[in-house]
């Protein structure tokens, strides 16, 4: 197994808890099988999301004490912009507290009512911003996309065809905007080709239709355009990044992933005009626009994160830890999305419990379980996630993918842990007739994942 040693040493640790199976099962009901609702520090092992979790370097951490603290013009909004012009190559740098917030600020500012948003899959608070600002989502990522099985390097490609033909349908005046998510989370974490970003800003330039990339996780996108796309072996992977933004007009950025820092986010433009209207909410919503939500110290965290993200050797770490994790269920039957993404392993929820149709919520009854068995808390990314009632019908509608993420957070967990998952996953996939489907009790009419009550279905 080609895995390459960590290219850091360690130098603070947290401790972790591990608790019995009978604390875990009653924690687990007084949950609601949501594995939101549980107590962080009953968790061993915390899969739950990359995002925010990252540990910070000691560069990062001694940034953070020359944090200029001044309301307005500190030192580090103007570090963080010179760092975000320089890798991302836009004019308009706004900070917002996370990625959700530059989501709202761009589609308030963009947006009409009914107008239409393509992406190649949007993530949750995507589809929800654009829908709490009027506006309706659609996902054109290529079919093979929705396939958890098809072997393809770049998966989370645009379908050119998809979107030529939403345009033609809804005219170019409708689109305000294009998205496209890189690496493309909701699909399984696969990246974008740069012939795939070209092609698609050939195809809007035509139509004057502005291109903006969900950039939260960049750099690994990035990476596998270096691995794997003809042409960039030899380039380094920030010569690929200012390429690859090269070919939009701003992107909305979530620093708790690719920014390596535990909060923050931006939203970078090229146009004046919708970057002076989403400053002007942003003074309402959020705070001045050299903080935008954030500490000086944050800001500074975030720019020295963004440069040491593109670091080859942690890169190929950190892609390498995932696929190792990803090889070892491969290697004891489990089934899991191929190929394996940038920042976690999809397992295939469908196909590990056939016996529980998706209205009982196959994923999140696994993330439920690996958390009862093992004490490890996943995120299900599948009918709990992103069902809903038809509009018109009122029948359920669910998504093609049933997924329970792995996610792992960035330079947190060493091999043995990784290798604790995997063995713990197997067992559990021996046994998974016993495991049973779930019903909801309560449901938000928005992002109902994060705080929905379940309780097992009897038969
Ligand atoms: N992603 C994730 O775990 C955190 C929230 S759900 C537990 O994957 C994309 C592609 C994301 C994303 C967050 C956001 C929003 C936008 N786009 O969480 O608001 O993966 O900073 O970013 C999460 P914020």
């Amino acid at each position: 197994m080609l895995f390459p040693a960590e290219p850091f040493k360690i130098k603070v640790v947290e401790a972790i808890q591990k608790t019995s199976f009978e604390e875990r099962d009653r924690l687990i009901r007084q949950a609601g099988y949501n594995v939101f609702m549980l107590p962080a520090e009953k968790i061993y092992i915390d899969l739950l999301t990359d995002s925010g979790t990252s540990a910070m370097s000691d560069n990062q951490w001694a940034g953070m004490m020359i944090g200029d603290e001044s309301y307005a013009g500190s030192r580090n909004y103007f570090r963080l912009e010179e760092t975000v012009r320089d890798i991302f190559g836009y004019q308009y740098i706004i900070p917002t507290h996370q990625g959700r917030m530059a989501e709202n600020l761009l589609f308030n500012a963009m947006l009409k009512p009914g107008d239409i948003v393509p992406n190649n899959i949007h993530f949750d608070t995507t589809r929800a911003n654009i829908e709490y600002n009027k506006g309706i989502a659609l996902d054109l990522v290529i079919d093979e996309g929705f396939d958890p099985d098809t072997e393809l390097p770049f998966k989370g490609n645009m379908d050119l065809r998809k979107l030529v033909r939403v345009i033609d349908q809804h005219g170019p005046q409708k689109i305000p905007l294009v998205m496209i998510t890189i690496t493309n989370n909701s699909g399984g974490g696969q990246p974008v080709s740069m012939e795939n970003i070209r092609q698609t800003r050939v195809l809007l330039q035509k139509y004057n239709i502005p291109l903006i990339f969900d950039a939260c996780r960049f750099a690994e996108n990035c990476y596998f355009i270096k691995e794997g796309e003809h042409g960039y072996h030899n380039k380094s992977l920030k010569e690929i990044a200012r390429e690859l933004f090269s070919h939009g007009d701003g992107c909305t950025m979530s620093a708790k992933k690719d920014g390596l820092a535990n909060i923050g986010g931006f939203l970078a433009l090229n146009d004046p005009q919708i970057a002076e209207k989403a400053t002007n909410l942003l003074i309402i919503v959020e705070g001045f626009p050299t903080y935008g939500g954030l500490a000086g110290r944050d800001l500074e965290a975030i720019s020295r994160g963004l440069q040491e993200v593109l670091n080859e050797d942690y890169l190929h770490y950190r892609i390498s830890q995932v696929r190792y994790l990803g090889q070892l269920l491969l290697e004891g039957q489990v089934p899991i999305l191929r190929p394996i993404g940038g920042h976690a392993v999809y397992l295939n929820a469908k196909a590990f419990l056939p016996h529980i149709p998706k209205s009982q919520f196959p994923g999140q009854a696994l993330a439920a379980e690996l958390y009862r068995s093992a004490g490890i808390r996943s995120v299900e990314i599948g009918s709990l996630m992103f069902g809903h009632k038809d509009r018109e019908t009122g029948e359920d509608v669910f998504p093609e993918l049933e997924l329970v993420r792995l996610a792992i957070p960035r330079r947190v967990y060493t091999t043995m842990h990784i290798n604790y998952v995997a063995e713990s996953l197997i067992e559990i996939y021996k046994k998974r007739y016993q495991i049973k489907g779930l019903k909801l009790v309560y449901e938000a009419p928005f992002l109902r994942h994060f705080t929905a009550r379940l309780e097992e279905v009897d038969s």
